[in-house]
């Protein structure tokens, strides 16, 4: 694989202006407490005293007991014990990357916000995605939703988008998110299962709250088996606020679109990577950043104007809605480059603090009863897993904006306040640090001056009632296909539940108010009666389907980073290969070849062709397409060997394009794999083509039907 030095220079980046690397990379280093490697330094204690002998204790005689006194063994020992830090209660597996934002243009009219109104400023990012259930430990590919959260490091502070990969959520305030947790987390008596929700307290919660029934659907549908991280889309969920310098707001929902389009995986693939590489999402980025395919999202935002809140058929704070893109589209603010992995994992993606708090100028909350109560709970878990409250201080949370105020002293404090007044207004330090008044730019924060004139209850709003008909819209407006795994999600997750009572009213009290055949179908695979009729009557919207919620339209731009498994044996066309690698790298796809074993293969004309790993080691499950060498006798070499006849099996079974020369296409035929526009045989410009096409289209859709044949 290319190393980091290989990677294209900063200057070949699409954009107005080469993004400021020294800025975004300088953002950790130029902290003190930052170590680089230690070459030519002297092994000492914390202490600072050098260490002579770092391979025994100090005992009494070399065969005697271990001495008290030995303080470089306790420091060491002690600091050991205590290396973990608590994982985070949910979204604890994840994965993050450094990067940069950069704005299409000047967004005054929208909001104040500095970094989205100079498109030559470039703005330093950290970003992490997780998956929500599994311990830190757990599979990247389980069923699931995906954390997609945003550190923007802002000249005006730091402004943290914390958002998933789906634009809904399961309730709809904040008050139930403990019980949510409890219910989908492993069950408490033997932590099972890990990673998924699969089991019987995750159905009994949502079966018996209908608020959830919208995300559930969307945790039952593709989105929730990801490709790969740098192909998802990123949501706000909740409706935030943008204002600008007249102080005029607008209602926005945050989207992040991913360039690489919005690609799943099949649920035999995720099953199968969950052990075969339980690390495959992070690995995917990483490998990514590091050959310098670097994944970009472009960041737009539905805007609805004050005046027009109440006009829509469903509540603006009701995070388990979406404003349908056909109703109000996404402009597009700016673009987010990822082109940087971390350094350390631990200081960087393990203490990473996110908190949908933490805003800037020209941005600000609104209602909705799920983001007030974030706006607490995310601050108070930090204190808890990071120690204490200086864990602003710790260098991935320390703002690139200077801060300046009374705050001292707590656990874990790092900066040395000088100076007598902590406290203000003051007339020892020259009355500083000073408060900012608000102003249309650089002033201090202001908050939206909302009027507010109500009664304090514990209420929900009548206007959050129905449950039922957005899941039905995005159930209408997937592809058949799409649908199709929609219901074997909810009959595998439901099969796996125990009791009978929990299937049944999931069956009959939310599926069949979402769609009557979805419920029939599901509850055929579960061997119970079709309902009849809904249990409630669901409100019927102006818009049927909405396109842009499936995926199939969002196949992205190109075949950037996907990933070709070249298929080779000894007897190998050692010319043709590497015409073929180097016509399919033109394209920036990554090719991996493949041998019977990780051993160098023979090529016709006697050399020796190094591979980059076996069949067994890197399966095809990790691929998006394969080709098939010439060669003579490398048919007859891979037809001999059942790894590699699964290999094509399981690429054919998972609607992969493949492509080969003509002994490869009598061996497709051999194994019964009908022809299709993602199987194709040749070897000049006209297949590369037509296979790069193929790759392009992610999956060959219409072979899904006769791949079902295939055993798995
Ligand atoms: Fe949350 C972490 C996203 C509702 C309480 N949440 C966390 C992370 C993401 C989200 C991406 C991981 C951040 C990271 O990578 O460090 N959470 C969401 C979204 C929600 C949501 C999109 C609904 C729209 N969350 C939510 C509620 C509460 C929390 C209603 C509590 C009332 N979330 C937390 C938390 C976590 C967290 C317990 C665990 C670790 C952390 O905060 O830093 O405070």
């Amino acid at each position: 694989m290319p190393s980091k030095k290989d990677a294209p220079k900063e200057s070949q980046l699409a954009g107005t202006r080469t993004p400021d690397r020294a800025n975004t990379n300088a953002k950790l280093q130029s902290l003190e407490s930052v170590r680089s490697d230690a070459t030519g330094q002297a092994l000492r204690t914390n202490q600072g005293v050098k260490i002579a002998d770092n391979q025994n204790s100090l005992k009494a005689g070399a065969r005697g007991p271990s001495l008290l006194e030995d303080f470089i063994m306790r420091e060491k020992i002690t600091h050991f014990d205590h290396e973990r830090i608590p994982e985070r209660i949910v979204h604890a597996r994840g994965t993050g990357a450094h990067g940069y934002f950069q704005s299409y243009g000047n967004h005054a009219e929208l909001t104040k916000a500095g970094f989205l109104q100079d498109p030559e400023k470039i703005t330093p990012v950290f970003v992490r995605f997780s998956t929500v259930q599994g311990p830190r430990g757990s599979g990247d590919t389980v069923r699931d939703v995906r954390g997609f959260a945003v550190k923007f490091f802002t000249d005006e502070g730091n402004f943290d988008l914390v958002g998933n990969n789906m634009p809904v959520f399961f309730i709809q305030d904040a008050i139930k998110f403990p019980d949510f947790v409890h219910a989908v987390k492993p069950e408490p008596h033997n932590e099972i299962p890990t990673g998924g929700s699969a089991h019987d307290t995750f159905w009994d919660f949502v079966s018996l709250v209908p608020e959830s029934a919208h995300m559930v659907i969307w945790a039952m549908s593709d989105r929730a088996i990801p490709k790969s991280l740098r192909t998802m889309e990123g949501f706000g969920v909740h409706t935030f606020r943008l204002i600008n310098a007249e102080g005029v707001a607008s209602f926005v929902k945050f989207h992040w679109k991913p360039k690489q389009g919005v690609l799943s995986l099949l649920w035999d693939e995720a099953q199968k990577l969950a052990g075969k590489d339980t690390d495959y999402h992070r690995r995917d980025l990483w490998e990514a950043i590091e050959t310098g395919n670097y994944p970009e999202w472009e960041l737009g935002v539905q805007i609805v104007p004050e005046a027009d809140e109440h006009k829509f058929e469903f509540d603006l704070l009701d995070p388990t809605k979406i404003i349908p893109e056909e109703l109000v589209p996404v402009t597009p603010l700016g673009k987010m480059v990822l082109n940087r992995n971390p350094d350390n994992f631990f200081a960087e993606v393990e203490q990473v603090a996110f908190c949908p708090g933490h805003i800037v100028p020209g941005i600000d909350f609104t209602n909705d009863p799920l983001l007030q109560g974030r706006l607490f709970s995310y601050t108070d878990t930090q204190i808890s897993r990071l120690g204490g409250p200086n864990f602003h201080e710790i260098p991935i949370n320390r703002p690139l904006a200077p801060n300046h105020n009374g705050q001292r002293d707590a656990m874990h404090r790092v900066t040395l306040d000088k100076g007598r007044a902590a406290y203000e207004p003051n007339s020892i330090d020259g009355g500083w640090p000073k408060e900012t008044p608000p102003a249309a730019r650089d002033g201090g924060f202001e908050s939206y001056q909302e009027r507010i004139d109500a009664h304090k209850i514990r209420e929900r709003s009548p206007s959050f009632a129905d449950h039922f008909s957005q899941a039905r819209l995005f159930f209408h407006s997937m592809s058949p296909n799409e649908q199709q795994h929609i219901v074997n999600a909810y009959s595998f997750e439901l099969g796996k539940v125990e009791r009978e009572h929990i299937r049944v009213r999931e069956v009959n009290e939310i599926l069949a108010n979402i769609d009557l055949d979805l419920a029939a179908k599901v509850a055929a695979n579960l061997g119970l009666p079709a309902p009849k009729a809904g249990t409630v009557e669901v409100p019927k919207l102006s818009l049927k389907a909405s396109p842009a919620l499936s995926q199939l339209n969002h196949p992205g731009e190109g075949v950037k980073g996907r990933k070709v498994a070249l298929l080779v044996a000894d007897g190998v066309d050692g010319a043709l290969a590497d015409k073929l690698t180097k016509a399919l790298e033109a394209e920036s796809l990554q090719i991996k070849v493949l041998g019977p074993t990780s051993a160098p293969v023979k090529t016709a004309d006697g050399k020796s062709l190094a591979v980059d790993a076996s069949m067994e080691g890197l399966p095809s499950v990790a691929f998006d397409a394969v080709w098939v060498a010439g060669g003579k006798g490398v048919v007859d070499a891979l037809k001999a060997d059942g790894t590699a006849v699964h290999f094509v099996l399981e690429a054919y079974k998972h609607l992969k394009p493949l492509a080969g020369d003509k002994d490869a296409k009598a061996w497709f035929d051999e194994l019964r794999l009908k022809a299709d526009a993602g199987l194709l045989a040749g070897s000049d410009a006209k297949t590369y083509k037509a296979f790069v096409k193929a790759i392009g289209m992610h999956r060959v859709w219409a072979r899904e039907a006769a791949a079902k044949a295939i055993p798995a």
